[in-house]
């Protein structure tokens, strides 16, 4: 029975997840008693995943877990000492070594590292117009992502973020996903939506994830070895008359160089390549062409150190089948905020941006900026927690401990990053500010509604933002425009008709009440406005000009690839300061196939040690047929300073760049394993 007094809130859940939930929030005397799945969402369906139902009613509700006021370090760096500040004195220390940095090394020495901690619209980019005005260099955030995979699909496509309509699904005859997880990364999507399949579904990944045990075929490829495979079904599609001559002849340029090498491609050769058996090969390629088919591109898939060329490689099929501009068809990598009108130039303040803004530079090369006092002065980290997702961790945390970098730290908890800063400044959570989110794989836009005010004095990043303009001194209006008027812009341009208020009353809005078709126009922002499967644009990257065959050389005796996607217990890092999470993820574990295992003398639930020229990490090892031979398995995300050697798999982390974007290679890192006696 409901308690007297209770009131229901609704809101959306803003993380970097596929999902885009939808919340209701129960509150009684204006302190909330739960938070969990809005039933009449239709993604969310009254059910949080595990992580959220857990965080969102543990960590994040613990006033003694948050940040509640400004900290000013008072001990050398990391040593955990700290005074209290209020925001006008904070705010101050922060301007005036801001200002005596541009008066003296420049502003472009300061470096603005942030990501996606929330993608509600306004707390996500409302202070990029503060770092733009600034001056200062950006630390290009995809690049620790998802960029290989952006710039290969601009290339082809000319646009990363139109995907499929999700809603399609039911016009399709088959769904590949292909180096994604749902069942960890978007367990709505995988349970309500991909279990809706009307045809099979076709999970490609190298780990025997839940979303490849519920799939109705898995194929379990080498990792690094995608463009193998996707080459050998282009050969399958040509050879079987499944080719789309026609939209090949209208809508794309390349194919006559694309298809010698096509022609040219060995299945059997595929086959030993990828460790995939030719048949299926050949029953997935024909499954695939026949269509309608859907394509969904992972962010996992492209987190190679040939991620670029696995991704034009794979990205080619849609266009060479037909899959494509038809109901049922297409390829989803994200959908992006302007596919709900969404102007984010407007939002991050494009017109205020300093003129000829520093070159940002790759989160790859992170820790070899930070550590050289002559290319960096100060880091200000919001909305990301670069001690623990960042590669080179050791020497990202040595570079930290400078005690000539001015470091500004935002966050909701005290985190590996914001303990080794000067200055750090308490973040409200999106339970405790009004916003709007727009999800990335549905074609939606959602109310993020405050339900209570913050502990302490936190504040919302644009807050924040807005007194530190203040304090600096600066004109500029867009510095200080409040949310409501941003609001409106933003609900103005979704043509949904919809006020805040009125939003916030549903929830959700799907701006587009027919099911979309993608690309249905035929217009592709290329330079020869057709999708480029040969590309001029690649070859200025230092990339050939078609998708090529490629795949990575295997790993030397003795080493192991090792993969590190997301745990179904964490975002990211976020609630890996749960209580509840802690105990549920146990000890930090490498899986390991058991021939590989006994090759190295390791036993089920024995304690090993991953080594490589980069570091080394202890774990438990989990013996597991999960994970095909040559590969070791351990999810990114723990919290070093939970951890006995205060490190986590990005110790072992080079911070090797992908072919395109100079984006992360991270699930390219090779490591030995040995037994701990
Ligand atoms: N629970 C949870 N959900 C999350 C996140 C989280 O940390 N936890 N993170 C969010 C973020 S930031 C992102 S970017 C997305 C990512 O979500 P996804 O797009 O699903 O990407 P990942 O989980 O990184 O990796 C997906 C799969 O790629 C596989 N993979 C690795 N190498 C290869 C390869 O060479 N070939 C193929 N075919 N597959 C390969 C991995 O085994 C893994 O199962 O998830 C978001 N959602
Ligand atoms: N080994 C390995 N490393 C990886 C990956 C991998 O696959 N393997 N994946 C990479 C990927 S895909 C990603 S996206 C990155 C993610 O890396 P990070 O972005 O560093 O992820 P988190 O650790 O979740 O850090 C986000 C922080 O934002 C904070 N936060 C949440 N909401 C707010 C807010 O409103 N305001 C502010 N100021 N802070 C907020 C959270 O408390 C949290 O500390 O990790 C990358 N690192
Ligand atoms: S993280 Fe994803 S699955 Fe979990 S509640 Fe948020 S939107 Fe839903
Ligand atoms: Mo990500």
């Amino acid at each position: 029975m409901a308690p007297v007094g209770e009131e229901l809130v609704r809101t959306t859940c803003p993380r970097d997840c596929y999902d885009g939930c939808g919340i209701l929030v129960s509150r009684v005397g204006g302190v909330i008693r739960h938070v969990r799945g809005d039933p009449q969402h239709r993604i969310s369906r009254g059910k949080l995943c595990r992580k959220c139902s857990i965080g969102y009613n543990g960590v994040f509700l613990d006033p003694t877990a948050r940040l509640t006021t400004p900290l000013e370090r008072v001990g050398v760096k990391g040593d955990g000492r700290w005074r209290e500040l209020s925001w006008e004195d904070a705010l101050q220390r922060v301007a005036s070594e801001l200002l005596r940095i541009a008066d003296g090394p420049g502003a472009q020495t300061v470096l603005n590292s942030h990501y996606t901690g929330t993608l509600s619209l306004i707390a996500s980019s409302f202070p990029q117009r503060f770092f733009g005005r600034y001056g200062a260099t950006e630390v290009d955030p995809d690049t620790v992502c998802n960029k290989a995979g952006h710039v290969a699909l601009d290339l082809l496509y000319g646009a990363s973020e139109v995907g499929f309509d999700p809603r399609t699904i039911a016009d399709s005859r088959c769904v590949i996903v292909w180096g994604a997880n749902p069942s960890a990364c978007g367990p709505h999507q995988q349970e309500h939506w991909l279990s809706g399949s009307p045809g099979p579904v076709v999970v490609i990944d190298p780990i025997r994830t839940d979303s490849a045990i519920a799939a109705d075929l898995h194929v379990q490829l080498r990792p690094g070895s995608d463009a193998a495979l996707a080459f050998a079904m282009m050969h399958v599609a040509q050879r079987d008359g499944l080719i789309d001559g026609a939209f090949i002849a209208r809508h794309t340029v390349g194919w006559d160089e694309l298809r010698p090498i096509v022609e040219a491609t060995d299945v059997s050769w595929a086959a030993a390549e990828t460790g995939v058996p030719a048949e299926l090969i050949e029953r997935v390629a024909r499954l695939y062409a026949q269509g309608p088919s859907l394509l969904w591109l992972g962010q996992g898939l492209q987190r190679q150190p040939l991620g670029g060329n696995v991704f034009r490689a794979v990205a080619s099929l849609p266009a060479v089948t037909g899959n494509l501009a038809r109901p049922g068809a297409g390829f989803c990598y994200m959908n992006g905020g302007a596919r709900v009108g969404v102007d984010h130039d407007d939002l991050a303040g494009a017109a205020i941006a300093n003129r000829d803004p520093p070159e940002p530079i790759s989160q790859m090369d992170l820790a070899a900026w930070l550590e050289d006092p002559t290319r960096t002065s100060g880091l200000i980290t919001w909305q990301i927690n670069i001690a623990q997702s960042s590669p080179e961790q050791a020497r990202l945390r040595r570079a930290l401990c400078r005690e000539d970098l001015f470091h500004v730290a935002i966050d909701l908890f005290a985190t590996d990053t914001t303990d080794l800063a000067d200055i750090v400044l308490p973040a409200a959570s999106f339970l405790e500010f009004d916003d709007v989110v727009a999800p990335y794989f549905d074609i939606a836009i959602s109310a993020q509604q405050k339900v209570v005010d913050p502990p302490g004095v936190a504040l919302p990043n644009q807050e924040i933002f807005r007194r530190l303009a203040r304090a600096m001194g600066y004109a500029e209006r867009e510095l200080y425009e409040p949310d409501g008027a941003i609001l409106e812009r933003i609900l103005a341009g979704s043509g949904t008709g919809e006020t805040f208020a009125s939003l916030a009353a549903k929830g959700t809005v799907e701006p587009h009440p027919e099911v979309l078709v993608q690309f249905a126009d035929g217009v592709f922002d290329t330079p020869s406005g057709r999708i480029e499967l040969a590309s001029e644009r690649a070859v200025e990257l230092g990339a050939p000009r078609v998708a090529q065959p490629w795949v990575d050389a295997r790993p030397a005796p003795g080493m192991l690839r090792l993969l590190s996607p997301a745990s179904p217990w964490l975002m990211n890092g976020s609630f890996g300061n749960d209580p509840k999470i802690v105990r549920r993820l146990g000890p930090s574990t490498v899986e390991v196939h058991p021939a590989d295992a006994a090759a190295c003398g390791v036993v089920d639930g024995g304690e090993v040690e991953l080594v490589n020229d980069t570091g080394r990490l202890r774990a438990r090892a989990s013996v597991s047929p999960r994970v095909p031979r040559g590969v070791c398995l351990m999810a990114k995300g723990r919290w070093p300073r939970l951890e006995e050697a205060r490190a986590n798999v990005n110790v072992m982390n080079g911070g090797a760049r992908s072919d395109l974007g100079a984006s992360s290679a991270v699930h390219g890192v090779e490591v030995s394993l040995r037994p701990v006696r």
